[in-house]
């Protein structure tokens, strides 16, 4: 297990300086934030962003994310251009020494939630997603915006994307995350970067969107797409924990080969389709990280792994999920239970 953690770059008030102070962090996570979704990413700029990193004494280990364009999604446009660009950058990023990238394939929105700040019992500020505020959030008033989504769309943008959408079902979907598979894949394998799909946040669909990536059947399904070590997965214990009929343990012993990066996180399921972000530690969740993380050691994981979304600690601002303080507790929690594995096998 090689871990890491999220840095957005540039403009993140958390800065290298300080990660690097974690104890145990070894690996950056972070992307090109600034090249418009589908562009190609060049060699030049990737390596800038990876001496930036080794000049702050880190490696960097993840690319989070190489966005995938909307036209690929659904199949149409200039879907073969993007695809074209997405294995050029793939190949910059490969000579540059990556050799893992994680993605996902949700229809517009990324992750979502309904309240940014919502307060802890103990004064501490989390993510929450409740199902009736988000049934009665439009996303085309404008007046909506998650730190997930792309907010370069115009309201008209956005509204001619739903439109499209309209007819997209979730067989569609799966058509067109194969024809992007059957051409990546390729590419990824001759260049040895290990592809880890990011399963849908929350693992249902929401504003009426397909989302494919939610339970074990199918990411069965998603991986004899392509049957290959590296067409593999992000396992997010947080994005499909929030589903009780997904057993992650289960899915973690499943999927040994095809894991290439987790993201471990806890989380609170709060009745029906409603949950709260919660501390690492297993008793705060309905997740039991000491399973989780020992489901890893049993099975050999030696790929990369990161804290995720912490809450709001200690007076913290700034980008919701992603402070310092409670990411940095939930790693050093995760690397004691890794060493303590380690130690009593
Ligand atoms: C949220 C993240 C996601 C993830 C993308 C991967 O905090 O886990 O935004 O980076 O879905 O493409």
């Amino acid at each position: 297990m090689k871990m890491t953690f999220r840095w957005y770059g540039k403009d993140d008030p958390v800065t290298l300086e300080k990660i690097r102070q974690i104890p145990g962090m070894k690996g950056i996570v972070s992307a090109i934030y600034y090249i418009p979704v589908g562009e190609v990413w060049s060699y030049e700029r990737i390596m800038e962003l990876k001496a930036e990193v080794e000049a702050a004494g880190l490696e960097l280990s993840v690319i989070e994310s190489v966005p995938v364009h909307e036209d690929i999604k659904t199949g149409d446009g200039d879907r073969d251009r993007y695809i074209e660009n997405y294995c050029t950058t793939l190949r910059n990023l490969a000579k540059a020494g990556i050799d893992c990238v994680c993605y996902n394939f949700m229809p517009v929105f990324d992750w979502t939630r309904s309240d940014l700040a919502y307060e802890l019992k103990d004064g501490s500020n989390a993510l929450i997603y409740n199902e009736e505020t988000v049934l009665d959030m439009n996303p085309l008033t404008g007046d909506l915006s998650l730190p997930g989504w792309d907010a370069s769309y115009t309201k008209d943008g956005m509204k001619a994307l739903l439109e499209k959408y309209q007819s997209i079902t979730e067989e569609d979907l799966w058509n067109n995350l194969k024809y992007f598979l059957d051409r990546v894949i390729k590419v990824a394998e001759e260049v040895k970067i290990k592809m880890a799909i990011h399963p849908d946040d929350p693992p249902w669909s929401i504003f009426g969107l397909p989302r494919i990536i939610t339970n074990k059947k199918n990411i069965e399904r998603f991986l004899k797409l392509y049957d290959s070590k590296y067409n593999g997965l992000t396992l997010c214990s947080g994005s499909l924990g929030v589903s009780p009929d997904n057993d992650i343990v289960d899915m973690i012993y499943s999927f040994p080969d095809r894991i290439h990066f987790a993201h471990v996180r806890n989380v609170k399921i709060t009745g029906g389709k409603c949950f709260e972000e919660s501390a690492h530690k297993s008793e705060y969740g309905s997740l039991d990280i000491v399973k989780i993380m020992k489901a890893y050691h049993d099975t050999g994981f030696t790929g990369y792994l990161r804290p995720d979304h912490g809450r709001m600690i200690w007076g913290e601002t700034g980008r919701p999920g992603y402070g310092l303080y409670d990411r940095a507790l939930g790693a050093v929690y995760i690397n004691g239970i890794w060493e303590t594995l380690e130690k009593t096998k």
